[in-house]
């Protein structure tokens, strides 16, 4: 906390994988509540950073590089593009999307690989692992495939069998092959990494996630079923190209690792430092980025929070935080961590190359990012697995967004329009309907902040909801329209509410429809430094009621949200899938 009572707060969401375009459950589970979580805390008047970045090493990248016929740099530098771009249009509100391919990263990478090494933590050990003749490279579990040998079915993965469930080695796999050529030529070799000791720091992690009571709950079961499991130790090294190099701490290549390069889950949490570097050099300041990482240099004070889906809560709860902790070097470490569910399409899984699913930039050729990021927050995947219909995408717009917020907005600024001249009115005085309303913002507003602190952010969305609810209930019983026939002033006071009431729900709708709220805030010309959720703005309801200066001029907006028709629906089921075959 600094001086003036404003809190700094590192928000870091999972980083994507580099091979193409994420789905909305991806986005789902982590940028997107990340991004609005910094959102409302920037609202709030804190000092926020929000990093994220591509995940670009690895295995997939390379592949997926050697399939599209291009060297996997130029392939990582056209996607990184394009994953930036599907960002920015879903207006993730990021300080910097970085990638873990660059200079930053692997500076890092190295510097904690050789001082958990200095700390006799790290050690080489020989392994085996399936080596593909014809194609030239060791094959990672999941790319070598084969027959089961517990259901006989011709294709699990030498990772996991996806028949019987099973985890496998694949070296148990019968008739093996490489899932990259088909190639049945494959031996196992020997091959020699850097083993990270995990075990060693067993007592450590556990000691520092019983101590994390004040986390969302899902993050922390998972990282205790781990810990109950036993920390194993894990090669962080892999016999690849493309990767962090293995280097000794004079710079030069440690020896019998020319060819091999840290392991991607490895490197990419240290990207959440590395991409931090990055803003800073962007930004002219190149040291600031300390400040945020570094709790000897200022950043023992930050509040540092993690957004992810689950499978990748043991790499932030277990992988990572040894890297940190096994450095003992005063690194900031992880203050909260939020873990989301899967969102699954009608209950199955989104995929491609069954046209199951929408992914991020098709979504954005069919509607405004808006839509799309109210209903994946008003159905996160919070307490449960949620699943994404069209159905329930179509009544979560209709309802929510066109009819409670949209109908409430168009209607009190077309009618203060067509009678009262479009300026906020000055006359009229408050009475029971504005007593009711005022109540009721009283209960709300503090409990929606609650929830948003809270991270609960379908709680946060049925909240606004309800806030918005209230304000078409306030009409109702203030009736304007009806008084006008015989008193001008008591639907005076009602039109003024109601013009306030829409700048609140503007206010309100912020963090998660960032561009319909700006146009609401834009009609009723509310300014930039009026839009805040401050605990000075909230606080005064009855200020927040009369707000807009009397007088003031404004413009009804034109159509925020339109209604998602049945034909739509019945075209997009078509086009990427409804209930599961
Ligand atoms: N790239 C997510 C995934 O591909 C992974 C997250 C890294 S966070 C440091 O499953
Ligand atoms: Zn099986």
């Amino acid at each position: 906390m600094t001086n003036n009572g404003s809190r700094r707060i590192l928000v870091t969401s999972a980083l994507p994988y580099i091979n193409g375009v994420k789905h909305l459950g991806n986005l789902a589970g982590s940028m997107l509540p990340a991004d609005i979580y910094a959102r409302f805390q920037r609202l709030r008047g804190h000092d926020v950073l929000y990093i994220c970045a591509t995940d670009e090493h690895g295995t997939p990248a390379e592949l997926a590089a050697q399939a599209a016929g291009i060297d996997v740099r130029a392939y990582c530098d056209e996607q990184h593009e394009i994953q930036k771009k599907a960002g920015d249009d879903f207006l993730l509100s990021y300080d910097h999307f970085g990638r873990s391919s660059g200079e930053e990263n692997a500076r890092l990478t190295q510097h904690f690989a050789n001082v958990l090494e200095a700390n006799d933590l790290i050690e080489e050990r020989v392994m085996e692992q399936v080596y593909s003749v014809d194609d030239g490279r060791f094959l990672p579990d999941r790319y070598v495939e084969g027959t089961c040998p517990h259901c006989a079915f011709e294709k699990a993965r030498g990772d996991q069998c996806d028949n019987c469930g099973r985890l496998l080695d694949p070296v148990d796999l019968i008739n093996p092959y490489s899932a990259v050529s088909g190639s049945k030529n494959v031996e196992i070799r020997e091959t020699r990494h850097l083993f990270l000791q995990q075990s060693k720091m067993q007592d450590t992690i556990r000691e520092w996630i019983e101590a994390a009571t004040d986390w969302p709950p899902l993050a922390r079961s998972i990282a205790l079923k781990w810990l109950d499991e036993g920390l194993r130790d894990r090669a962080i090294t892999r016999d690849l190209s493309w990767g962090v190099p293995v280097l000794n701490p004079d710079g030069s290549v440690r020896e019998g690792f020319e060819n091999k390069v840290f392991y991607v889950w490895f490197d990419a949490p240290i990207e959440y430092i590395g991409a931090t570097e990055e803003w800073a050099k962007i930004n002219g300041e190149p040291d600031a980025w300390r400040r945020w990482w570094r709790t000897d240099e200022g950043a023992d004070d930050v509040e540092y929070v993690q957004f992810m889906g689950k499978d990748n809560v043991a790499f932030h709860t277990v992988g990572f935080p040894v890297t940190i902790l096994g450095s003992k070097e005063p690194w900031k470490l992880v203050d909260s961590l939020k873990a989301f569910n899967w969102v699954t399409w009608y209950g199955g899984k989104f995929s491609t190359s069954n046209k199951r699913g929408v992914f991020m930039d098709q979504a954005l050729d069919l509607l405004p990012a808006d839509y799309w990021r109210w209903y994946l927050t008003s159905n996160a995947p919070e307490g449960s697995d949620a699943a994404f219909t069209w159905e329930g995408f179509q009544s979560a717009i209709n309802s929510d967004l066109a009819n409670v917020l949209g109908n409430f907005v168009n209607r009190i600024t077309k009618y203060c329009a067509s009678k009262f001249d479009g300026k906020v009115p000055d006359a009229g005085e408050p009475g029971d309907a504005e007593a009711w309303i005022a109540a009721e913002l009283e209960t709300r507003l503090p409990q929606l902040v609650q929830h948003y602190e809270n991270m609960e952010f379908r709680k946060a969305a049925a909240e606004t909801r309800a806030i918005w609810a209230a304000g078409n209930e306030y009409l109702t019983k203030a009736e304007p329209w009806v008084k006008y026939k015989t008193d001008v002033d008591a639907a005076a006071i009602g039109v003024r509410t109601g013009l306030n009431l829409a700048a609140l729900f503007g206010i309100i709708a912020q963090p998660i429809i960032p561009e319909a709220a700006a146009m609401i805030l834009d009609a009723l010309g509310v300014p930039n430094d009026r839009r805040t959720m401050t605990p000075e703005a909230l606080s005064d309801v009855s200020a927040l009621l009369d707000a807009l200066p009397r007088g003031h001029e404004i413009t009804p907006p034109d159509v925020l949200f339109r209604k998602i028709e049945d034909e739509q629906v019945a075209e997009w089921t078509e086009r990427f899938g409804g209930e599961p075959a």
